[in-house]
């Protein structure tokens, strides 16, 4: 035996300690390093971008350790995975995520502050991924976070886009888009995988062949193949007990390079492969519950389902061996229709490349999806030309046929079989051009089907999926939406989470239940002087903003008014400005009647060819200049539209909100998430009896909510009996009188006829009853105004807000699908 050879120690599988933090030296030591070492910079070159980088990378150190336990965990437990198939995940910065999960922003305030850095600038240059357009996307995001705080290995999949939601800008008055361009200064939070990469088809044949016991199998010769890279970035769950992984795909070309065509002097040529294959998932679609109608689009969508479902079928073979215990260890959520041409490539997985025959493929399918739905609106379900289906996704689309041809078999079986019903539940529309509709096959290739809010669910079961719904009484099921309370609430207000704390107890921050105890303070003068103080430091800090942005002044006592979404017209921005004019005409009427002070804010994007939309910005920017420069208002309205509304400027704009509005056309908006987010953080709501707004107000109560409007049955008996505006319009003479002075030019004295689109909307169709629910707006804005009169009442208010909010955390809708639909639990974490 030699005595001078070492023992071999055993390599471990699991990461190295990394040196404990036990004080903010030690981690300012960590983080220097990082800027030393992952920066190339030192303490004196650095700027707030490499300590952002630097405090990136330090951190995703000490979430790589709990990434991988994790990971192992999930592994070693046999856990069933769950799958979040999104082509949006509008995730916003990541740094006060992670800090506030690790429980590190103080440590990390007190480290920095001993180099001269302060946290607040180093948090501020880190790009917003914006890599959504709205509502869907931010759940996408909320509920990744949810999964980890839950321990439930929760899987998100979506497109890594270069270019996220379009950068807007307002030039006189108008929305100009730039594009956003969030990975230039790189991207410390994600992991390169190059070598898990998946070869995705389109175009080509289909070729049938005998299989070795001479029966038919169907071999698929792609004509075009682009390869899927993976970009994986952990998400941390509240308290780092658990991290999950969101994988986004990259394209690129098999071949980047053709060096022939290169050699022989083409250099554009030679690279023409690798531009088309990129530009899969080079940008965004700025699309808003609108169809973009792109064969890009299709590829996109394609292109990402496709990849994931290779990626977790490789997961599970390699573990399970038996695909056939596909629904027993693995759940995909489809968000929305976008990702639903994965029914028909699992099936196509199944059956070609698997051999499993379809019966049993078709269980395995339906036991493994479910579907959320997100929005009534028909012109935002999708569908695809059956020409362009066949020429891009050829097998995709046999199988298609075949799906279909036993649907509708069932229907007959089922007695349903009328032509107009077989018509209206086939997955082929013939009624303009024959189109595939994505929803259909999304719901009959999924065991669940649900909607986003109470009122939205019961509506799909009447309309939308009204003869779905007969067929498969048991497919659709509700789970309302949530927010996460770390972002929107101990993130964005920590100052109102301090108070919570100190009132409730460091445990509300594990428990949204205990905010019911609020309730015991609703009338405590100390705690609502403390709120009050907190409220005021948002609405100074917001006005700051304003005015060195805007350059406009707002008074931090007004009442702040926030209207912020996309601009969309069931969303009713319109609404909204022309109430702001009929309240300016009245304080200018009687300047001296006790008006109650109001700044009214906007904010939000259009998608870049909704020209109605955008002509809705026009106006609301027009308005605003002609009310903020007229001095016999001064001091009592102000109007403002903030540009470029993304996630982190909600998080600022929120906690400083007084009244938040949320008045879309009753049965248009499937739930919203904003309106929870608002009346969290203390807003009282006015609002219709839409989406979440009914269970909101079950919630904190009628008397702490303004609900006006026509109800969504109400709304749908206008349509039925033929809906006249014009009666609406001259029932109000002060609507009349705003409409009016609209067309006329007040606005728009350089070109009078500029707002006449939008008059001749409202006095023509007013598909969104605009002028029906004018009166009941404003007669309810001055409610509102009484109230305000009344601080006490208007904070008790305030504060049983906020103790009912507990229900609307994403926490609990993950547990809801997490029981009723995807059948599992979370792991036990220590
Ligand atoms: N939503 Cl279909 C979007 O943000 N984009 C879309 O394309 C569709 C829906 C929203 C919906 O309008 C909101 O009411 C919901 O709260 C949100 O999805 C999440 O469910």
């Amino acid at each position: 035996i030699d005595p001078t050879r070492r023992a071999k120690k055993p390599l471990s599988a699991d990461p190295p300690p990394l040196a404990p933090i036990r004080t903010s030296e030690d981690w300012r030591e960590a983080i220097v390093a990082k800027l030393i070492y992952g920066v190339g910079k030192n303490v004196v070159t650095a700027n707030d971008r490499d300590w952002f980088v630097a405090l990136a990378l330090a951190l995703r150190d000490r979430v790589v350790e709990r990434w991988i336990a994790s990971t192992n965990k999930i592994y070693d437990r046999g856990h069933k995975r769950v799958y979040y198939l999104s082509l949006e995940f509008l995730i916003g910065r990541l740094m006060f995520d992670t800090l506030t999960n690790l429980g590190m922003v103080d440590v990390t305030r007190s480290a920095l502050a001993g180099l001269g850095v302060d946290l607040d600038r180093v948090r501020d240059a880190e790009p917003d991924a914006a890599l959504g357009n709205g509502g869907l996307g931010r759940l996408a995001a909320c509920f990744m976070e949810s999964m980890a705080t839950l321990a439930i290995p929760g899987y998100g999949y979506g497109i890594r886009y270069n270019n996220g939601l379009f950068k807007q800008a307002i030039d006189d008055g108008r929305q100009l888009e730039f594009p956003e361009d969030w990975l230039a200064v790189g991207n410390p939070w994600e992991f390169e995988r190059p070598e898990v990469s998946y070869d995705i088809g389109f175009g080509g044949s289909v070729e049938a062949v005998r299989d070795d016991n001479g029966d038919a199998r169907h071999v698929w010769h792609p004509g075009e193949v682009v390869r899927a890279v993976a970009y994986d970035t952990p998400v941390v769950g509240w308290r780092g007990r658990h991290v999950n992984s969101l994988r986004l795909w990259s394209a690129r070309a098999v071949d980047p390079l053709q060096l022939e065509t290169f050699n022989a002097g083409d250099y554009v040529g030679a690279l023409a492969q690798d531009v088309r294959a990129q530009s899969i998932s080079r940008v965004l679609y700025p699309s808003d519950a609108t169809p973009a109608g792109q064969e890009l689009r299709l590829r996109q969508e394609y292109f990402f389902a496709a990849a994931s479902l290779q990626d977790m079928l490789r997961r599970h073979i390699a573990q399970f061996k038996d695909l056939r215990l596909l629904p027993q260890k693995v759940a995909i959520q489809l968000n929305d229709t976008h990702p639903s041409i994965a029914v028909a490539e699992l099936m196509r997985l199944l059956i070609d490349v698997h051999g499993i025959p379809w019966a049993d493929a078709w269980e395995i399918t339906k036991g493994t999806f479910s579907y959320t739905n997100h929005t009534l609106l028909p012109e935002a379900l999708e569908t695809w030309p059956v020409p362009l289906m066949e020429r891009m996704l050829p097998r995709q689309m046999q199988i298609i046929y075949l799906i279909n041809a036993e649907h509708l078999e069932q229907v007959r079986l089922l007695g349903m079989g009328s032509n107009e019903k077989l018509a209206g539940l086939s997955l082929i529309d013939e009624s303009h051009g024959r189109r595939v509709r994505m929803g259909t096959l999304a719901f009959i290739g999924s065991h669940r089907i649900n909607g986003v809010s109470a009122l939205h669910t019961d509506l799909m079961r009447e309309t939308v999926f009204a003869d779905l719904h007969r067929m498969f009484p048991e497919r659709i099921t509700n789970v309302t939406n949530g927010i996460t309370f770390r972002r929107w609430l101990y993130e964005a207000n920590p100052g109102l989470t301090r108070l919570l704390v100190e009132a409730l107890g460091e445990h509300v921050c594990d428990d949204p239940a205990e905010l019911a105890g609020l309730r015991d303070l609703a009338t405590d003068a100390g705690f609502r002087n403390r709120l009050i103080a907190c409220r005021r430091n948002h609405k100074i800090t917001l006005a700051k903003w304003v005015r060195d942005r805007m350059r406009i002044k707002l008074d931090p006592d007004a009442m702040f008014d926030i209207h912020v979404k996309r601009i969309h017209e069931y969303k009713r921005q319109l609404l909204n400005i022309l109430e702001t004019i009929a309240l300016y005409d009245a304080i200018r009427a009687r300047p001296s009647a006790g008006w109650v002070p109001r700044v009214k804010i906007f904010a939000g994007k259009a998608a870049a060819s909704y020209h109605q939309a955008k002509l809705i910005i026009k106006l609301i920017n027009d308005v605003a200049r002609v009310i903020n420069s007229d001095p016999t208002v001064r001091g009592l309205l102000k109007v403002v539209f903030m540009p470029n509304f993304n996630v982190s400027l909600a998080e600022m704009i929120i906690p400083a909100a007084d009244l938040s509005e949320q008045i879309s056309t009753a049965g248009m908006e499937a739930s919203g998430t904003g309106n929870m987010k608002f009346a969290l953080n203390g807003a009282l709501t006015i609002g219709t009896l839409d989406g979440a707004n009914v269970e909101i107000r079950d919630h904190v109560g009628d008397e702490n909510i303004f609900i006006f409007g026509l109800t969504a049955a109400e709304v749908a008996a206008r349509k039925r009996d033929g809906w006249r505006p014009q009666q609406s319009i001259s029932a109000s003479p002060a609507l009349a009188e705003v409409i009016d002075a609209v067309w006329s030019g007040v606005f728009s004295p350089d070109d009078s006829a500029r707002f006449h689109p939008l008059v001749h909307e409202l006095r023509g169709d007013d598909r969104f009853l605009v002028t029906a629910d004018f009166d009941s707006y404003a007669a309810t804005q001055r409610a509102v105004d009484r109230k305000w009169l009344d601080q006490e009442a208007w904070w008790k208010s305030s504060i049983l807000n906020t103790a009912g909010m507990a229900y609307f955390s994403s926490d609990r809708a993950i547990g809801d699908y997490a029981q009723n639909i995807w059948r599992t639990t979370g792991l036990e974490t220590t």
